[in-house]
This record gives structure tokens, C-alpha cells and sequence, in this order.
């Protein structure tokens, strides 16, 4: 079944929070971004505003020139991003497969979603109506069999628009467009292509591949299948995190190096099985260590091979931690330990190395008791000690709860 991308736009997106609150603004010029006798930029501009030419990045003093009767707000974050996660919580509710790409930005994978919705216009339909509704603020909606084209779709279909490019027509519906509108086709980008005389999408998809590959390396392979209105990229929900962490910040600084492996051994299990949960592999491991006087340092290890043991995890941040703890510095406050550089799981050299196999099954079954009986119900010899030092468990410290960033 060919897919259905929606990517989700809301428009002036801070101006309109602001507007929402205060419905005064309504209608009007506004301008997110500071006073315009400050230093600064326009962050977002009402369309109001637009057509005196205002555009985000426009430095605030020459925005006042052009329309010196616009509202100017300083905007204050925490109001955007609560804006921001009840829009992605009105998105989650229509489809689970939800990739946010910023605050006010989403795709949604939709294939199939018209046995449920009538139509995948109606569901976008729908969708519109609860952001109104529920937010005040006003989408703008994509529909296309991939990324890049529904991306361009809503971005066209601005402001409080729904556009739907049918299945075949992709390259079609790109083909009359300036190339700027393109994803990826940036000012310099854009500049080189006029020069030799490509202005349009269409013109751009006529080219041949090795002269784009000749201007722009790879990514001109990549602009290649864009103008064409392919794009196979998934959408990917966030639980495909780059990275997972643990740490934990001691009752009392240590020095303790039983203490600090021991609990490096914890954490380390912890991150393991978490990745093992994601079906990952990581590629590096870093330690993170906050001393007395709060001074934090990270060191990151490069792995010879991805991994999703416990062993290898905890082995390298005990290196690591040997490493710093040599230079004699002062007590630690909290430690941590991350892996990052996450991939599927290839076809692995190592994988016929019998101890690895071994490890593998280890790791497995353990995460399978676990998951079965509680994190607690098998400790391993380092975190054993944990238990002696704190009877109470995870009373002595502090467990901060997973630190995921993408
Ligand atoms: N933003 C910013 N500085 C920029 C661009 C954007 O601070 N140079 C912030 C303010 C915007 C928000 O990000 O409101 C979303 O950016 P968009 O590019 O989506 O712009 P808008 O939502 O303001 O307008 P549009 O209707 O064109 O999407
Ligand atoms: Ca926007």
C-alpha cells in the first residue's frame, strides 16, 4: 500500500499563542521577538504584519520602520512549549506513529487511516478543528505519499490550509515551484542553481545526477530524488532516541571507588537494559562525573564495535572512570553513565565469538526475569554491594529518572 504522510505546521506559531491569550491581538500586526528600540530579531510575525514584509530573523529596529504600528511582545518560552506539547498530545491522539520535528512542527504517518476517518482529508479535517478548538491557534496541513512533498504541501497550503497531493502526482506538484521551497535547498544552494540557470523544481529534477553530485557531494544525491518527490525516510516516533542515560547524585560526596563502581555498575545495567528494550545498539559510552564544588566533566569512549551488553557498557565506563579518578580530584558529587551512537543491530563479526554469544544470552535472559519480576529481582555481584552500603535500597541517593535526548 503506497503511504500517507500528513506533516502538521502551526502557523505564526508564537504570535498566535500570544494572540490566543490575549484576543486583542487579533488581527493585527504582531511581532514576537523583543522591543524595537533592542538588539534583536523577529522570532514569529502575524501574517498581519507580512504584508509590510516582515519575516522571522528581520532585525527588530528595521520591523518597527516597515510597520512601526505592530505590537512588538518579548514572548516568553514556557508558553510555547506548553502550547507545544498540548498540540503534539492533540497529534498522539490521531496516530501513534508521530514524529515532532520541532515545537510546532509534526509528521504524522496516516496510511491506512481512512477506513477510520472517511478520508485522509476529513481526519486532517478533524485534526484542524481540535487544534482550534482546544488551542486557538491554526494548522496547516500536508497530505502526500512522503515526507518531503507533504512538508511542502502544508507550508504552501499557509496559513490555516490543507493541501493533499495524490498518490503520482508528487513530482508534478513540485515541478512549477522555485527550487528555494525544496527542503534542503538553502540560500547558497539556491544561488549556485541560478547561476547555471535552474529556477524551477522541475528544472532541478531534469538535471543530471552527477552534475548535482558534482556541486554538492552526497546531498546532491539527495536534492536529486527530492525534486523527483522521493523521499523513502520514515516517520520515526521519538522513542528512537540518540541516546539514553542514567545518573544519580550520592547523599554524600564520595571517593569511595567500591562506592562509585558499584554504582556505575547499577546505572550501567540500567542503561543496558533499556537499550536491549529499544532493540539498540551503542556505539559509544560516556561517563559523567559532578565533583564536590559542582565542576562536571563528561568522557566519551568510542566503541571497536556497537554493543548492547552490560559488560562492555559498564567495562568502559570503568576505564573511563579510572581514568579521572588518577588525576586525584576532589570528592564526587554525582555520577553517570550514557550511551549514545545508536544503530539497529547489524550482522556482527563478533556475533560468532562464542563468549559474545554467550554474553548476548546472559544479557537476554536477564531482562527477561526482570521484566517478569521487577529491576531488583537479579542483582549482579557489583550492585550486591549497593544493597550492603544501602539497606534501603535506593535510599542513599538519588535516582534521577532516564535522561533521553534526540
Ligand atoms: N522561530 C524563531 N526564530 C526564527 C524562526 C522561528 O524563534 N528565526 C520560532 C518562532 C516561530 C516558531 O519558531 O513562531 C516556529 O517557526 P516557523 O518557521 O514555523 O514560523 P511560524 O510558526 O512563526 O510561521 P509559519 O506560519 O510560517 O509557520
Ligand atoms: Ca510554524
Amino acid at each position: 500500500m503506497s503511504r500517507r504522510i500528513m506533516h502538521i505546521d502551526l502557523d505564526a506559531f508564537f504570535v498566535s499563542v500570544e494572540q490566543a491569550l490575549n484576543p486583542e491581538l487579533k488581527g493585527k500586526p504582531v511581532v514576537v521577538g523583543g522591543r524595537p528600540d533592542r538588539r534583536g530579531v523577529v522570532a514569529s510575525a502575524s501574517y498581519e504584519a507580512r504584508q509590510f514584509g516582515l519575516y522571522a530573523g528581520m532585525p527588530l529596529a528595521t520591523a518597527s520602520r516597515l510597520c512601526p504600528q505592530a505590537t512588538f511582545i518579548e514572548g516568553s518560552f514556557p508558553k510555547y512549549r506548553q502550547a507545544s506539547q498540548r498540540f503534539m498530545a492533540i497529534l498522539a491522539d490521531f496516530s501513534p506513529f508521530l514524529e515532532p520535528v520541532s515545537l510546532d512542527e509534526a509528521y504524522l504517518d496516516v496510511t491506512g487511516f481512512e477506513s477510520i476517518y472517511g478520508s485522509i482529508h476529513q481526519m486532517a479535517t478533524k485534526i484542524k478543528q481540535r487544534i482550534k478548538d482546544e488551542l486557538g491557534l491554526c494548522a496547516s496541513v500536508g497530505i502526500a505519499s512522503c515526507k518531503v512533498v507533504a512538508k511542502v504541501a502544508s507550508e504552501l497550503s499557509k496559513p490555516d490550509g490543507l493541501l493533499e497531493v495524490a498518490g503520482g502526482k508528487e513530482r508534478s506538484f513540485l515541478a512549477p515551484l522555485p527550487v528555494a521551497k525544496l527542503p534542503g535547498v538553502g540560500k547558497k544552494t539556491e544561488q549556485l542553481l541560478k547561476g547555471v540557470g535552474i529556477n524551477t523544481v522541475g528544472e532541478l529534477s531534469k538535471m543530471p545526477l552527477s552534475a548535482l553530485k558534482s556541486y554538492f557531494g552526497a546531498s546532491g544525491e539527495l536534492l536529486h530524488r527530492y525534486a523527483k518527490g522521493i523521499d523513502d525516510r520514515e516517520v520515526e516516533p521519538p522513542s528512537a532516541a540518540k541516546s539514553i542515560s542514567r545518573e544519580t547524585t550520592f547523599g554524600k560526596d564520595t571517593r569511595d571507588r567500591s562506592l562509585l563502581k558499584a554504582t556505575l555498575r547499577y546505572l550501567g545495567e540500567r542503561v543496558g537494559a533499556d537499550l536491549r528494550q529499544r532493540g539498540k545498539q551503542a556505539g559509544c559510552v560516556t561517563l559523567k562525573l559532578r565533583y564536590a564544588d559542582f565542576t562536571t566533566i563528561t568522557r566519551r569512549h568510542t566503541l571497536s564495535q556497537t554493543s548492547d551488553s552490560d559488560q562492555t557498557i559498564f567495562d568502559t565506563g570503568v576505564k573511563l572512570l579510572k581514568r579521572e579518578l588518577s588525576l586525584g580530584k576532589q570528592p564526587v558529587r554525582l555520577i553517570g553513565i550514557g550511551v549514545s551512537n545508536l544503530a539497529e543491530p547489524g550482522r556482527q563479526l563478533d556475533m560468532l565469538d562464542a563468549s559474545a554469544q554467550r554474553q548476548e544470552q546472559l544479557n537476554k535472559a536477564i531482562d527477561r526475569i526482570r521484566n517478569k519480576y521487577g529491576f531488583t529481582a537479579i542483582q549482579t555481584g557489583r550492585t550486591l554491594l549497593l544493597k550492603d552500603i544501602f539497606p534501603e535500597s535506593e535510599g542513599g541517593y538519588t535516582l534521577h529518572t532516564p535522561s533521553l535526548s534526540r
